[in-house]
C-alpha cells in the first residue's frame, strides 16, 4: 500500500478522468452519501451517551419494530441528498413508498435506494452494523418519477456500496470497475483509500448462516452445511469454520476481506416469502460488490442481479461469496 493518501474525492475524480464512467452528478451523489455515513457513524458511536439506543415506538414497512437509530439514519440520508439536484427520488427499507425530491429542489437523473442501518438488532449490544446503498438511473424518457422507475434488475445499478460501523468506519464502493475500500480518518474527517481491486478467494473454509433455522431449510442447503460440518472426514475433505454476525454488512465485509460464503436461504417458516433479505437495497448492492470482487451471488437458482423486481420491498433468498462455494450450493439446488 503506497504511503500516498488518496481521499474518496481524489479517487472519484481520478476514476472519472481515467474512464469517465463517473459523471459529475454521480460523483456528487457518492460524496454526499459518504458524508451522510460519517454523520450516521457519529450517531452510532455515541451509543448510550447520545440517548439514541433502544426502540422507537414505530414499525417499518416490514412490520419490524424500528430502532431510534434506524429513523435517525433514514432522516440523515434523506436530508443530505434531497437538495443536491442529483436525485429524482429515494427508496428506503424504513419508508413504505418512495420519497420524491420536493419541488423546491432541482430533480436529477439518479435514484438512490438504501437500508439506512442494517443489522439493527445489534445496535444495543455494540456489534457492527452498517448502511447499504444502491444507485440506479431513472429510465430514459420517464416523465416525473414513480415506484415503477425503481423496479430495475440489479444489473442496471450504476453504483453500490455500504458503510460498516465497526472498530473502523469503512466505506466500500463499486461503480463497475472493481471494489475499493475507504477507512474514515476521524482526525481529518475524511475517507481515505485503504484497499482497491478487492478480490474474494474462489474457495473458502468459512460459511455464514443462522444455524438455528436448520430444521426449516430446503434439502440442498442442508446437504451443503452437513458436508461442511462433516469436515476432513466428510465429502469436502477439509474442516470448515462458521461465522454469523446477524448483520449482513459485517458478514459481507468479512467475505470481501478474506473470503467465505453467506447464506440466508428460503425456509419453511414463511413458505410464501422467497427469503428474508430485501432484493432492491440489500441483496442487489451486495451482490454487485461481490461479483465485482470476483465472487458470485445467486438466489439458489438464478443470478441475483438478473432478477426482475416486481415490488419495491420484495425479498429474496441469498447465497453469495466465494465463487466455487456459491456454484456448489447452486448446483445442489439444480440437482434438487
Ligand atoms: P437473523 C439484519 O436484520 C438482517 O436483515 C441482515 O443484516 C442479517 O444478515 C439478517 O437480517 C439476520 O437475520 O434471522 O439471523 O436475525
Amino acid at each position: 500500500m503506497s504511503t500516498k493518501r488518496i481521499s474518496l474525492t481524489r479517487y472519484l475524480v481520478e476514476q472519472q478522468r481515467v474512464d469517465g464512467h463517473i459523471p459529475s452528478q454521480l460523483r456528487l451523489l457518492l460524496e454526499v452519501v459518504a458524508r451522510a455515513c460519517k454523520s450516521i457513524s457519529q450517531a452510532v458511536n455515541k451509543g448510550d451517551l447520545g440517548g439514541v439506543l433502544g426502540a422507537a415506538s414505530t414499525e417499518n414497512v416490514q412490520g419490524e419494530m424500528q430502532k431510534q437509530l434506524d429513523i435517525i439514519a433514514n432522516e440523515v440520508l434523506i436530508e443530505a441528498n434531497e437538495w443536491g439536484g442529483h436525485l429524482a427520488a429515494m427508496a428506503s427499507e424504513e419508508m413504505d413508498s418512495i420519497y420524491v425530491v420536493p419541488n423546491r429542489y432541482p430533480q436529477g437523473e439518479y435514484l438512490l435506494l438504501f437500508d439506512p442501518l442494517d443489522g439493527s438488532s445489534n445496535i444495543d449490544v455494540n456489534v457492527s452494523i452498517g448502511t447499504i446503498f444502491s444507485v440506479l438511473k431513472k429510465p430514459e424518457g420517464s416523465v416525473g418519477v414513480s415506484e415503477q422507475d425503481f423496479l430495475q434488475a440489479g444489473a442496471q445499478q450504476v453504483a453500490a456500496g455500504y458503510c460498516v460501523y465497526g472498530p473502523q468506519t469503512t466505506l466500500v464502493l463499486t461503480v463497475g470497475d472493481g471494489v475499493a475500500m475507504f477507512t474514515l480518518d476521524r482526525e481529518q474527517g475524511s475517507f481515505v483509500l485503504t484497499k482497491e481491486n478487492v478480490e474474494i478467494p474462489p474457495d473458502t473454509k468459512e460459511f455464514a448462516i443462522n444455524m438455528s433455522n436448520m430444521r426449516h431449510w430446503d434439502a440442498p442447503v442442508k446437504r451443503y452445511v452437513d458436508e461442511c460440518l462433516a469436515g476432513k472426514e466428510g465429502p469436502r475433505g477439509k474442516d470448515f469454520n462458521m461465522r454469523w454476525v446477524a448483520s449482513m454488512v459485517a458478514d459481507v465485509h468479512r467475505i470481501l476481506t478474506r473470503g467465505g460464503i453467506f447464506m440466508y436461504p428460503w425456509d419453511k417458516r414463511e413458505p410464501n416469502k422467497p427469503g428474508k433479505l430485501r432484493l432492491m437495497y440489500e441483496a442487489n448492492p451486495m451482490s454487485w460488490l461481490v461479483e465485482q470482487a470476483g465472487g458470485a451471488a445467486t438466489n439458489g437458482k438464478d443470478r441475483i442481479l438478473d432478477i426482475a423486481p416486481g415490488k419495491l420491498h420484495e425479498r429474496v433468498s441469498v447465497i453469495l461469496g466465494s465463487k466455487n462455494e456459491v456454484e456448489r450450493v447452486t448446483a445442489y439446488h439444480r440437482e434438487g
